[in-house]
């Protein structure tokens, strides 16, 4: 993508509205102001809305709208912007845009205004990212943790990080360039390893914290798992409040498994509803019973379902067993309250090494029970997103993260190794790299011109 050429695009959702947004950035984007609305007066102030007339290139009335002009770089993407801000409605923003067009704009490629943004500094990654988290947050934790990182709170811890990490750079380089010279310069090693296992340390938090960010930025992964007719779609549908899930006494009535969101104290819940576990001759419902194993691996809750009235199997108290050892949340649901419970003491004992275990009745109307299970949902929720600190969100987050974890550890080893500086130098760009991809914002000119700069080595 050539950042050349005036781009434009209509910038509100389609559909009409009462107001419509068309924007243009690029050095062609006062020529189409002008050219749009030909009365627009020379030296109107920037960043000020006017109203006004806006025509096509065949001088036909389009809308009276506000226009404004925002000349780079104090603008969104750093460049010359215009805005149209006109009425609402497909026809208009769609001859507006045309005429944007034809004037001499072309049209922008999705991101493209907050990826020229980027390129133009007025964002690092972590913030471009968290523009387009900001616009597609449906939860409040979601919109709350693409806040921070608009506002630049992972961008600005890693390159807090990046600094540190070049300071140790600086250090190792300079003994490497000056080391053929009558001195022999000696890196000073508990300098440079106490800044290595800083930043070690920071990134390993971080990487601590991964899965609150993404639960925070994806939602909850709730999992409901169970023998076949334990009551599963039946709480599914009451949780979401829907018939979604199909319901039958039939068992082996779920063969895949079905996701919804909804949500709990301001946090997003990935409900998924399973196909019943149980040994069976069915292969498309073996595959869907592979799938229900795949979504307990990759749940962050599991809810339990179990027809009391049925009782346990012995695989059943395996699974719980495990679960109860495991640190993964539970909640237990013993189903179909209305009929006569089928658990000896044993399986008590087992029901009481859950912190969350009820009671209910979910054929029924109102369901007996469910509230304390959604009651439980929303602590466990909460619990499993909240907490201090600066958060990675993403996958891409937690790679850069994990590769500069893994050269530093190198970088360590071999400081303690007294490995030679060249190679300690490149573990350390290394890291730097991974962290720098994070940011999108590292080059080495800036670690030569760091060296000659604040470190004058006597020359
Ligand atoms: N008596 C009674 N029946 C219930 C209760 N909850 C659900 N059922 C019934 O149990 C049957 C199975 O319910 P489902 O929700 O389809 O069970 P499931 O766990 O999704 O089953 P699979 O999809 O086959 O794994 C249905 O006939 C429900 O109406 C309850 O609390 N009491
Ligand atoms: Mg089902």
């Amino acid at each position: 993508m050539s950042m050349s050429k005036t781009i434009a695009a209509i910038a509100t959702p389609s559909g009409r509205g009462g107001v419509g947004i068309v924007r243009v950035s690029g050095k062609k984007s006062h020529d189409i102001l002008t050219r749009l609305v030909p009365d627009w007066p020379e030296n109107f102030d920037a960043h000020r809305l006017r109203l006004s007339h806006i025509h096509d290139l065949k001088g036909e009335l389009v809308d009276e709208s506000l226009a404004v002009f925002m000349p780079g770089p104090k603008s969104y993407t750093g460049e010359d912007v215009v805005e149209f801000q006109c009425h609402g409605g497909p026809v208009i923003l769609r001859r507006v845009l045309d005429a944007a067009l034809e004037a001499g704009a072309r049209i922008a490629e999705p991101g493209e205004f907050t990826q020229r943004a980027f390129l133009n500094g007025r964002l690092d990654l972590t913030q471009a990212e968290a523009v387009a988290d900001l616009v597609n947050a449906t939860s409040a934790s979601a919109h709350q943790l693409a806040l921070e990182h608009l506002q630049g709170s992972l961008g600005d811890e890693i390159t807090d990080l990046v600094e540190v990490l070049m300071e140790a750079v600086v250090l190792v380089e300079a003994a490497i360039d000056f080391s053929h010279e009558e001195h022999v310069y000696q890196i000073e090693t508990d300098e440079v390893g106490r800044r290595i296992v800083d930043v070690y340390d920071r990134l390993h938090t971080l990487r601590q914290r991964f899965d609150r960010g993404r639960r925070q930025r994806e939602g909850v992964r709730a999992v409901i798992l169970g023998r076949t007719n334990a009551g599963k779609s039946t709480l599914f549908n009451a949780l979401h409040g829907t018939d979604r899930a199909i319901v039958t006494d039939v068992a082996g009535t779920t063969r895949d498994f079905l996701e919804e969101e909804l949500h709990l104290e301001g946090v997003a819940i990935r409900l998924v509803d399973t196909a019943g576990l149980r040994n069976t001759g069915d292969r498309v419902e073996s595959l869907g019973i592979e799938r229900s194993r795949e979504m307990e691996r990759r749940a962050d809750l599991v809810i339990w379902v179990v027809d009391r009235s049925e009782g346990f199997h012995s695989e059943d108290r395996r699974q719980l067993h495990k679960l109860a050892e495991s640190d993964r949340p539970a909640i237990i649901i013993c189903n179909k309250s209305d009929r006569p419970a089928a658990f000896d003491d044993d399986d008590r004992r087992l029901l009481e090494r859950f912190e969350h275990c009820f009671k209910t009745n979910l054929a029924a109307e109102p369901p007996p029970g469910l509230e304390a299970v959604v009651d439980a949902m929303a602590k466990v929720a909460v619990e499993l997103t909240a907490g201090e600190g600066v958060l990675l969100s993403r996958a891409r987050h937690l790679e850069g993260v994990v590769d500069a974890m893994e050269s530093l550890q190198r970088a360590r080893q071999g400081l303690k190794m007294q490995m030679e500086h060249e190679l300690l130098a490149i573990d350390l760009r290394e890291a730097l790299d991974a962290l720098g991809r994070i940011t999108g914002k590292i080059d080495t000119d800036d670690i030569l011109e760091r060296i000659f700069s604040d470190f004058c080595v006597g020359k």
